[in-house]
This record gives C-alpha cells, sequence and structure tokens, in this order.
C-alpha cells in the first residue's frame, strides 16, 4: 500500500498555521444562529433561544479529543510534546506515563489534576506535572489524568491532545482503557516506532481502535534512529492494507523539536510532522467543524418547525374562517397531546425511568455472568494444575480477561443507552409530528408539504440519534474506564503458600503433598474471588453511576423539548383563535403579515440547510 493513496487530496492545500477547527463553516453556522436568536427573541420563544445559546457556545468553543494511544516507549509522549512544540509531557527511557494527559489552549501555561467527572479540578504547578504523571511517583487511584493548558495555536481550534499510558498488548487492562477513551474521541493517533514493523496485537488494537472511532491514523516514529525505517514504512503499508485500511505517517519528533526550536522550516519538512498537522487540520478539525456547524443548523431547523407550525396554523385559520374552527379543533386535540409530555406522569418519563432501571440490572448481570465466567475459567485451570507452578501466569491472564470481558460489558451499555435514548424520542416524534402533520393537511401545497414533512422527521430522528451519544459522551468523561482499568492493575492476587510439608515416612509425605496442593488450590481460588469481587464492586458502581447521569442529561433535554412543544401549540391555538374573531378587512391584513413572517421563516430555514449542505 503506498502512503500516497490513501492520502486526501486536501493535504496538498491548507497552511499549518492556520486554528485547526475551520472557520468558514463555523462562521457561517454562527451568522445562521444569530438570525435564529434574533427570532427567538421577535417571536418570544426564550425557551428556544436557551437551546441555541447553547449551540453558539458549543460553536465558539468546540472540543475535539485525540487520543495518542500505542504500546510502551513508542514515542507517543514525545510526539505530543513535538506537536505542540513544548515539553509538557514527561518523556523517559525508564518510567512510563502512567495517566492520561490532556494537553489543550489556555491564555496562560497552566495545571491541573482532573478527578472523578463532575468533580473540580485541582491546580498545580506546571513543574509538577512530571510527578503526578509517571509511575511510581505521585499517582494515586483518585487522580484519573492531568490537563495542561498552554497557548498554542495549534490548540486554539479546541483541540485537546490526550497523551495515554502504554497499552502493553491488547489484552491488558491499559489496552482496554485506552479503547474506552478511544470510543469517546474525535480521533486517534496510534502510535509506533521503526524498530519493527507492527505487531499483531498492534493490528489488533488499531482494529478496534477503528471500530470505536471515526478517524484514526498509524505514525511511524524515530525515523531519524533507525535507518531502515522506509522498509518498516512498507511493511506496515502491507500490513494496514491487508487489515486496517488507515493513513500510515512516518516522523521524527526529535527532528520536529529541533525545528521548532531553531524554526528550521525545511527541518519540520524533514521531520514529516507538516503531513501530520495537516491531517489534524483537514480530518479532525475540518471535520469536526463540519460537523459542529451541521449541528447548530440543525437547532435553528427546529425553531423553523416550530415557528412554521405556528404561523401555518394562524395562516390555515385566516385564509378560510370555515377552517379556523377546525384549526382551532385540531391544535386543542394536540394540546392535550403536548400538555401529557410536560407531566411527571409523561410516558416518557416512564419509559426513561424504566429503560434506566432496566438497563442497570441488565448491565449488572451482564457483568456478573461474564465474570462467573472467567471464575469458572480459573477454577478449571486450578483444578487442572498445582497453582504453584501456574501462579506466577495466573495474574496476567486474569487481568487480560477481566479487561476484555469489561470492555464488552461497556460496550453493551453504549449501544443500550442509544436505544434508550431513541425510544424515549419516539414519544416526542409521535407529538411533535402530529402538531407538523394536521397543520401539512391544510397546507396549500401538499405535495411539497409531504416532502418538507418527510425532511423534518428525518432531521428530528437524526437529532435523536445525537441526542443519545451527548448524553453518553457528558455522562461518561472518557477518563472512567482508566480509574476503574487503571485501579486494577495496581490489585495483585498476591503470593500463595508454597510451603513444602516436613518430611515423613513415603507414605505420609504423598499424603502431605496431596494436602498441600490442595490447600493452595483454596488458597488460589479464593484470591481469585476476591480480586473478581473488587473488579465486580467498581465497575458494577461506575456502571450505574454513569447510568444516572445518563438518565439526568436525558430528563433535562426531553423536559426542554416537552416546554418547547407546549409553547408552540399555545401560540399557535391563540393565533388561530384570534385569526376567527377578525373582521374580513382585519383578516386580509394580518394575512399578509403572517405571509411575511412565514417568507422570513422559510429564508431562515434556507440558510440553515445551506449550511448543512
Ligand atoms: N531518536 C528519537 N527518539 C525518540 C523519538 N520519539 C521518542 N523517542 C525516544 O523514545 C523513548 C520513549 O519516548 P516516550 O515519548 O517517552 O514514549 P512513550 O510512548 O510516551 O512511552 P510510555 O508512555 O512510557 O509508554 C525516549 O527515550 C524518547 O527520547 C524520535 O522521534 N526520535
Ligand atoms: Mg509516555
Amino acid at each position: 500500500m503506498a502512503a500516497g493513496r490513501t492520502r486526501p487530496a486536501a493535504w496538498r492545500h491548507r497552511s499549518e498555521g492556520r486554528a485547526v477547527t475551520d472557520v468558514v463553516p463555523a462562521a457561517k453556522a454562527v451568522a445562521v444562529v444569530e438570525l435564529g436568536l434574533r427570532a427567538c427573541t421577535a417571536y418570544d420563544r426564550p425557551d428556544a433561544a436557551a437551546r441555541l445559546t447553547a449551540a453558539r457556545t458549543a460553536l465558539a468553543d468546540p472540543v475535539l479529543h485525540v487520543v495518542v494511544a500505542g504500546e510502551f516507549k513508542q514515542g507517543k509522549s514525545s510526539l505530543v510534546n513535538a506537536l505542540v512544540g513544548a515539553t509538557v509531557c514527561p518523556v523517559d527511557d525508564d518510567v512510563a506515563t502512567a495517566i492520561p494527559t490532556y494537553v489543550r489552549h489556555g491564555e496562560q501555561p497552566e495545571a491541573a489534576l482532573l478527578g472523578e467527572p463532575e468533580s473540580t479540578p485541582q491546580k498545580i504547578q506546571i513543574a509538577d506535572v512530571r510527578r503526578y504523571v509517571v509511575e511510581g511517583s505521585e499517582s494515586r487511584p483518585e487522580i484519573t489524568g492531568v490537563e495542561v493548558r498552554i497557548p498554542r495555536k495549534i490548540l486554539a481550534g479546541g483541540l485537546v491532545l490526550v497523551d495515554t499510558p502504554g497499552v502493553g498488548g491488547l489484552s491488558s487492562p491499559h489496552a482496554a482503557a485506552s479503547l474506552a477513551a478511544v470510543s469517546m474521541a474525535d480521533a486517534v493517533i496510534f502510535v509506533t516506532g521503526a524498530a519493527q514493523e507492527l505487531t499483531r496485537s498492534e493490528v489488533d488494537f488499531l482494529q478496534r481502535a477503528r471500530s470505536l472511532c471515526p478517524v484514526v491514523v498509524c505514525v511511524l516514529t524515530k525515523t531519524d534512529f533507525y535507518p531502515s525505517w522506509r522498509q518498516i514504512r512498507d511493511l506496515n503499508e502491507q500490513h494496514l492494507t491487508t487489515h486496517c485500511p488507515v493513513p500510515l505517517m512516518p516522523v521524527s519528533s526529535t527532528l520536529r523539536s529541533r525545528a521548532v526550536k531553531a524554526g528550521d522550516t525545511g527541518l519540520n519538512t524533514e521531520s514529516g510532522f507538516t503531513h501530520l498537522v495537516k491531517f489534524l487540520n483537514d480530518q479532525v478539525g475540518g471535520s469536526a467543524a463540519d460537523r459542529l456547524a451541521a449541528d447548530a443548523a440543525a437547532e435553528v431547523l427546529a425553531l423553523c418547525d416550530q415557528l412554521d407550525a405556528h404561523f401555518e396554523a394562524e395562516r390555515t385559520a385566516l385564509a378560510d374562517p370555515e377552517a379556523a374552527e377546525r384549526v382551532v379543533r385540531d391544535l386543542t386535540d394536540v394540546k392535550a397531546r403536548v400538555d401529557a409530555l410536560k407531566s411527571a406522569a409523561a410516558k416518557w418519563n416512564l419509559t426513561l425511568a424504566d429503560g434506566i432501571a432496566d438497563l442497570t440490572a441488565d448491565i449488572d448481570h451482564d457483568l456478573r455472568a461474564r465474570i462467573r465466567t472467567i471464575i469458572a475459567e480459573a477454577d478449571t485451570t486450578i483444578e487442572d494444575s498445582d497453582p504453584a507452578d501456574t501462579w506466577p501466569e495466573m495474574e496476567p491472564w486474569l487481568q487480560a480477561r477481566v479487561a476484555e470481558e469489561l470492555l464488552d460489558n461497556y460496550d453493551l451499555l453504549r449501544r443500550r443507552s442509544g436505544e434508550l435514548s431513541e425510544r424515549v424520542g419516539r414519544h416526542f416524534l409521535e407529538a411533535s409530528s402530529a402538531l407538523t402533520a394536521r397543520l401539512a393537511v391544510h397546507d396549500p401545497t401538499p405535495l411539497a408539504a409531504v416532502d418538507d414533512f418527510q425532511h423534518k422527521i428525518d432531521l428530528k430522528r437524526m437529532r435523536l440519534a445525537k441526542q443519545a451519544m451527548v448524553a453518553l459522551k457528558n455522562a461518561y468523561g472518557g477518563a472512567l474506564m482508566f480509574i476503574i482499568l487503571g485501579s486494577l492493575v495496581g490489585v495483585s492476587l498476591g503470593p500463595i503458600g508454597i510451603g513444602i510439608g516436613l518430611v515423613m515416612g513415603h507414605r505420609g509425605l504423598r499424603e502431605e503433598k496431596k494436602r498441600q496442593v490442595q490447600k493452595r488450590r483454596a488458597e488460589a481460588r479464593n484470591a481469585i474471588r476476591r480480586y473478581c469481587d473488587e473488579v465486580t464492586f467498581a465497575a458494577s458502581k461506575d456502571s450505574r453511576d454513569t447510568l444516572r447521569r445518563v438518565q439526568r442529561q436525558l430528563r433535562d433535554h426531553y423536559s426542554g423539548l416537552a416546554e418547547e412543544l407546549n409553547r408552540t401549540n399555545a401560540q399557535a391555538l391563540a393565533s388561530a383563535s384570534e385569526a376567527a374573531k377578525r373582521t374580513q378587512q382585519d383578516r386580509q391584513q394580518r394575512l399578509k403579515d403572517v405571509d411575511a413572517e412565514l417568507t422570513r421563516v422559510r429564508q431562515l430555514r434556507q440558510r440553515a440547510l445551506e449550511v448543512i449542505g
């Protein structure tokens, strides 16, 4: 596989000096959101304005997580330092990175320790970062990461580089932790050194990362140090083409750091980093900017839907006094439905509460079943051997098995939370479709209305699916897996007694040996159970907490939506009722105004659609 074939053509155009998120779609989206906000003021929609303000904030302050992962000592921390042109992550030949470092933009250099999600970061001196990040120093289980802020242009667009601990084989707890982080990331840079070609376990990790994250790139480091890096590159290209088609980029962090220090552009090009920076600009920043812009525009479209529904109702009532009564009747029907959405006993609320309760039980059950399987496997091994011989291999085996099962359990949580959000959202789809559908029937251009109606429904579905991910991302924070799995790395099975019995008569010795083996087996079984109990306790508490946060997020979101639908319906109802009472002349005048409003709403819709593209 030649490198050129997988590289997007856009690489060749952009310059490195730009901030990572693209300004063009963002600026267009900001303009559309501003117009939407003005419409909210004009039409008295503070409820929808809150949503648009949130979209505007997200546009102004995007956050894009790029996880830098790979095996031990391949040069991950050096790569992050070289990218930002500063020594923020400790680099060492002997001591390993132990917890993730989040490198992001800040006006002033500063650092903080991160704890559990929703806890306040604790400020520390930049000079102390090393003490917390590297293995065996200040690391404490409650510290889940270190955040470093520095003023760097490459980070100004919202890029957050996450330097992670080495994974140590695909089936290690750290690999599972990295993959959990990867599942929440916007992109992954997989780092492999030019000392040797990709190993089977590296390719496995890449494959899994690719199934979890939309953008993955493989970076071949230390090209300055290994003269035969081109051969390694070619071999890696072949592996990637066969097993996991992602771009491969050879780089030298050492040359890049030197180039940045000396301001040497020639050396910078030689370091290979120009390609990587462009990739981050185009594939990560560019696509994220497009996505953010599209999300913001979708919020404006949702507002247009509501305004349309309101004015269409009024228009129908004004245009045909006979129809006015029908419109009022229909809207009164819809009112009962949207009112029901607001009550505490709303069906969606029950679906959510029941769904979370079921999910919590199912995830817990799944976890316990998985752990039971591991215990059964361990018991078989113990029964078939003398733990005095097999014990040293038991610990890594157990950690690997547990990591594997935890990751699958977490995958299940992710998938099922998404399904739940969609199920809850369906209650709204029905009610809001009733609001739009009835009015579409009255629309004088039925064909156009059908298209439009379909489009509105598709858009709503799109936003439902997105909401699930947003809730999960906010609830998970991406760092939690590091806590559980990270703390498991520290849990040791401990030694088991290998005592040899006293010398006795021949028969007595055999009996004693048998007794000793039995004792060791019992001890081994107990140690395994203790370990598994700790795992089950930590992991099930984590998923319960996560699901509680997911529930809160979804409840807030859908309550807001219920408010909005109510307001739309109330406004439409008021206008339609009033229309029925107007005089003929008054009606004609108001009809002109409403037509003008509808045209304005359609123009806004058009602009929002242009942003989505
Ligand atoms: N010559 C050369 N050495 C490099 C390069 N990148 C990293 N190294 C060296 O490789 C060693 C490991 O680098 P790190 O950046 O600490 O690797 P890491 O992947 O973060 O290591 P862990 O976090 O412990 O897994 C250090 O001695 C670095 O100086 C490079 O591009 N060229
Ligand atoms: Mg490191």
